[in-house]
């Protein structure tokens, strides 16, 4: 009997320390296996960061992490000079992808066209006819034009003339007269016109909308008179302080439409200029609040 109760007591000690030594084979297991995982990871690590670029692996502009950074500098370079100086001509080439990531910045892009001559278009825009000053649709305060193909020679320019001045130039009575003359605007999509005055005033800025190829509706002869006063004044900017900007290939430019007035001369039929103009409303957005701006002399900007 104490012979078979030893045997049992040993048996005991021999199964505990089987077990004791099973759990320490397992958590040795484990530690060696970590230990392998780890040392793997960081050859790997070390592997890819010593691994020459290869150019084919780079990867698409959208996926770039400091693409939206570049974005906001380009932004914020234009946003400068739209409002210290109404336009701003962006002559580092971009892909027209980022062009577009920039205007989305001013608000909402709500329309877009391709500027070239096309003679199956009802647009006079794609007549290749001159384009005498005025605005677009005054509910694009900022428009931007992104140059996909410019002509030969770059002799096909965009003309402007910042009226951003105006209040130095026309009486009290004046302006009073140019918010009561409507000038009508079309819609893009049912081609109806309404009329929407010349001029809109508010506390710190101003909103033209003038193009002299739409019949306006003139209340009275003082009106006349004062929208003649207003003509002067504009051909008198054209002939000194004419802004010409010829766009190359990637390069964009974008216009502070409340007060800078856009033309053109005629395009030649055979002209291979092709411009993407976006009509941008800011109203949605804090990127443009002031419209005051400077003037400037008149440019002649290649
Ligand atoms: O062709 C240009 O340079 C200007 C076209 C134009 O007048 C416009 O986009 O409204």
């Amino acid at each position: 009997m104490k012979e078979a109760l030893q045997n049992i007591a040993q048996f005991l000690i021999y199964f505990a320390l089987l077990v004791v030594f099973a759990i320490l084979l397992v958590h040795l297991v484990e530690f060696v296996s970590q230990q392998y995982v780890i040392k793997r990871r960081s050859q790997v690590v070390r592997r890819r960061s010593a691994e020459p670029l290869y150019v084919g692996s780079i990867p698409a502009a959208a996926s770039i992490p400091h693409m939206d950074q570049q974005i906001i500098d380009i932004f914020s370079q234009i946003q400068g000079e739209l409002l210290s100086s109404g336009y701003s001509i962006h002559r580092s080439p971009m892909s027209y992808e980022t062009f577009r990531e920039v205007a989305k910045r001013f608000g909402a892009i709500w329309h877009s066209t391709e500027i070239k001559v096309d003679p199956q278009s009802k647009w006079l825009v794609h007549a290749g006819t001159a384009l005498s000053l005025h605005t677009d649709n005054p509910y694009a305060n900022v428009v931007a034009w992104y140059c996909n193909t410019s002509s030969s020679g770059l002799d096909e320019p965009t003309l402007l003339v910042n009226l951003c001045d105006l209040y130095n130039h026309m009486t009290a009575a004046d302006l009073r007269h140019l918010e009561e003359i409507c000038i009508p605007i079309q819609n893009i999509s049912t081609y109806k016109f309404t009329p929407e005055p010349l001029l809109k005033r508010w506390q710190d800025g101003f909103r033209l909308n003038y193009i002299d190829w739409f019949t306006p509706v003139i209340p009275t002869a003082a009106h006349e008179h004062s929208l003649l006063r207003f003509k002067e004044l504009l051909k008198n900017k054209e002939h000194n302080n004419l802004i010409s900007v010829r766009l190359r290939s990637g390069e964009s430019l974008f216009i502070n439409n409340n007060v800078v007035l856009h033309g053109r001369n005629r395009l030649a039929p055979t002209s291979l200029r092709s411009l993407s103009r976006v009509w941008i409303n800011t109203n949605s957005s804090q990127a443009l609040q002031a419209f005051q701006c400077s003037g400037s002399d008149g440019e002649d900007l290649l």
